[in-house]
């Protein structure tokens, strides 16, 4: 059995997947994708992910893509050290953290991340440059970003994602609002729960 994780910085999502894999003891082939040099959209990376994307896991030549999606799947097929409540309910509780993750709180954290990190390396390129590297971005809304971040994010869209980033978590119900308990503390909430933090973090920096 081989386990290839591509990834970045173990900072947002290349994290994300990769504590299941370490928590659950499953020994992993580290490959570091380098976005500074943009091999997230290199022919090599791009024929493992077409999405242009990190991190992507390649389980003996099947690839999966998206950190919840490669968290379950490692829940899946290696459950030995569970991470998921085995029950229904808090299963969903733990999924709909991780809901509330990627479409809410990564969305707008990143938004941050765009305007403070992309946007020096995308203005440090001369236009020639990069309009070729636009050219490899296979996601349309990846090139949006890139543009957006090259010319800059405008103040109301930031402050809108500080917002939203920040906002609190109001899909549960009483009992389901209170932290969770050690039984269904799993690392995929926990995880989601650090990238709110992070969430937090950003907007508290934006505000100074
Ligand atoms: N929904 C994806 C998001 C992946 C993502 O946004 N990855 C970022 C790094 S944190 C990336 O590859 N950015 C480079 C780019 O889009 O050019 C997931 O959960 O894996």
């Amino acid at each position: 059995m081989t386990l290839k994780y591509y990834h970045a910085e173990p900072a947002a999502n290349s994290l994300k997947s990769m504590i299941p894999l370490i928590e659950k003891g499953l020994p992993y082939q580290s490959i570091y994708v380098d976005l500074h040099k943009f091999e997230q959209h290199a022919d090599w990376f791009v024929a493992i992910n077409p999405e242009g994307q990190v991190p992507a896991l390649d389980h003996d030549g099947l690839i999966v893509t998206h950190t919840s999606v490669i968290n379950e799947y490692l829940e899946d097929v290696f459950p030995d050290m569970p991470l998921r409540p085995r029950n229904p309910a808090g299963a969903a509780r733990m999924r709909h953290w991780n809901k509330f993750c990627d479409e809410q709180v990564m969305n707008y954290v990143s938004m941050h991340g765009w305007h403070r990190m992309v946007g020096i390396i995308a203005r440090k390129l001369d236009s020639g440059e990069f309009e070729r590297l636009m050219e490899h971005i296979p996601l349309p809304d990846q090139r949006k970003k890139w543009r957006t971040a090259r010319s800059g994010f405008s103040e109301a869209d930031l402050a809108h994602a500080t917002r939203r980033s920040s906002m609190r978590w109001t899909g549960w119900k009483s009992s389901s609002r209170r932290p969770p308990g050690s039984q269904a503390m799993t690392t995929l909430s926990r995880t989601s729960i650090s990238i709110r933090i992070a969430a937090c973090r950003w907007s508290a920096c934006s505000r100074n």
